[in-house]
């Protein structure tokens, strides 16, 4: 699924975001920036070990921030790393520290002259986030930030599944109709 905002391109796949030729695509990481399962394993492993020498040199990325490093034998040029929220219920600020970790890695991206990046489900897998609120969050905070920033050219929304795919294209439809 593909839409147009104002001068930019989103696109919802069903994939594996590590065969992305994306200039960046983006880690849903954890605090120590210490590798793990999901995506971020996917990650590692597709990269090769360049990713985490420049993780260890960072130190570590707050919950809802975004850091940077090389793709590694990534196709990708560059791995943004965030750090979405545990859900915990609904209560304890994961909406905003999800809308978070996706802005601030939009913003990342326009600071290093990125034109594509390519984002997977953060928080929906390990961390517990229910999806459609969380493909809300993902997708609204992309499409505000379209409108006001042309700079990046393509959004995309890498999702692993196809029941992950269709509950982002049900809420891309209610955002975009
Ligand atoms: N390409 C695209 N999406 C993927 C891939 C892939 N290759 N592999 C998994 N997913 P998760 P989180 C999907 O658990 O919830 C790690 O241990 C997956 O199906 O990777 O933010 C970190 O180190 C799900 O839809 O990330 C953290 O500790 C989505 O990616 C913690 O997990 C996110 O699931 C982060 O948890």
């Amino acid at each position: 699924m593909e839409v147009k905002v104002y001068k930019s391109t989103l696109t919802l796949v069903e994939g594996d975001i590590t065969n992305e030729e994306t200039d960046a695509i983006v880690n849903a990481a954890n605090t120590r920036l210490a590798g793990g399962a999901g995506v971020d394993g996917a990650i590692h492993r597709a990269g090769g070990p360049s990713i985490m020498e420049e993780c260890r040199k960072i130190g570590g990325c707050p919950t809802g921030q975004a850091v940077i490093t090389t793709g590694g034998n990534l196709k990708a040029k560059y791995v943004i790393h965030t750090v979405g929220p545990v859900y915990q219920g609904g209560n304890k600020g994961e909406a905003q520290l999800l809308q978070s970790a996706h802005l601030e890695s939009l913003k990342l991206a326009s600071a290093r002259n990125l034109k594509s990046i390519a984002f997977p489900a953060i928080s929906t897998g390990v961390y517990g986030y229910p999806v459609n609120e969380a493909a809300q969050i993902a997708l609204k905070t992309a499409i505000d930030y379209l409108r006001e920033h042309s700079d990046i050219e393509l959004v995309r929304f890498v999702l692993f599944g196809r029941k992950t795919y269709d509950i982002f294209a049900d809420e891309l439809k209610k955002l975009m109709p």
